[in-house]
């Protein structure tokens, strides 16, 4: 069986993706905050803004799936030591340590700029919406290096957005299944000829608008669509935004930090947010700072 770690596994997409892999890989967990590991699994805490952590949770893995960083827009501070630094010194320490396979989750603002009535695929010229979307593009360029100048194996996930079910009218058009999440990061772990590719992290979403080719071409096969849960999802619609509801992006073309949109609920062990970092998530003041301005956006 191999062993994988997942950085930043206890944000949302790395617990759905734990549940999603159980008893197929033993599965090593890091993350700034603290977690209980489940049976088959090990967790070590980690700060990958600092080297020595990041090469010693890497230390003797098959691959890499890299969630951990700041997930959403933010200050640049957050930003520059999660996704940034955290993310060269993930691929400096897996170079180092000899892994060979990094899954790195990027995301769609990395391409956030296109407009909605655009449908684009892996090739088009990056267009980050924001500080958050160019740290992603940043990894992309890391990975993009690494795999040429060491032969790393990259396989980047532009996520979309990882939850049950679609929370908006957006993520109609981006949702990703956490099935259809498993799938894909299983492809990134097994398939025998990865270099560097990029492949879009949506389910087969009737609005998507990705062309998601490239996954396809490497045997994904999206189980579902969004579009059962369109007229639930469009009916509770709430008004929309000049700008945001132009760009694939939405609202991080338009503010400056965005709430976390599908916290998981608070496990009990989670302690109260210290005051620095909490650099695999959202601060806690920066989260509600956030829907104070979304809120006052919403009255405009
Ligand atoms: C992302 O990249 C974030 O990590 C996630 O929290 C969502 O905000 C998602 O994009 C989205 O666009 O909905």
């Amino acid at each position: 069986m191999k062993t994988i770690l997942i950085t930043g596994a206890a944000g949302d997409v790395g617990t759905h993706l734990r549940r999603e892999l159980a008893g197929k890989y033993a599965l090593r967990l890091s993350d700034l905050r603290p977690l209980a590991p489940a049976k088959g699994e090990k967790f070590a805490r980690a700060d990958i803004s600092n080297m020595s952590d990041a090469l010693r949770i890497t230390r003797g893995v098959d691959a890499i799936v890299h969630l951990g960083g700041y997930s959403v827009e933010g200050p640049w501070e957050g930003i520059l030591s999660a996704n940034i630094i955290g993310c060269y010194n993930v691929f400096e320490a897996a170079r180092r340590n000899g892994v060979k396979r990094i899954l790195f989750a990027t995301s769609n603002h990395a391409v956030g700029f296109y407009p909605r009535s655009e449908t684009i695929d892996h090739r088009v010229t990056i267009k980050p919406d924001g500080r958050y979307g160019v740290s992603k593009v940043f990894g992309e360029a890391i990975g993009s290096l690494y795999a040429d100048k060491y032969g790393m194996q990259v396989f980047n996930l532009r996520i979309g957005n990882v939850n049950p079910a679609p929370i908006d009218k957006r993520r109609l058009s981006i949702w990703l299944s956490p099935r259809d999440l498993a799938q894909l990061v299983t492809i990134g772990i097994e398939h025998p000829h990865i270099r560097f590719e990029i492949v879009y992290g949506v389910s087969n979403n009737r609005r998507s608008w990705y062309d998601n080719a490239n996954a396809y071409r490497l045997g994904y096969k999206p189980q579902d669509d969004s579009e059962i849960f369109a007229a639930e999802v469009l009916a509770k619609e709430g008004p929309g935004h000049a700008i945001g509801d132009l760009y694939q992006g939405g609202a991080f073309t338009h503010v400056e930090a965005v709430p976390n949109p599908a916290p998981l609920p608070k496990a009990k062990a989670a302690k109260k947010p210290r005051k620095k970092a909490v650099k695999t998530g959202v601060k806690e003041p920066v989260k509600r700072a956030a829907e104070r301005t979304s809120k006052k956006a919403k009255k405009k």
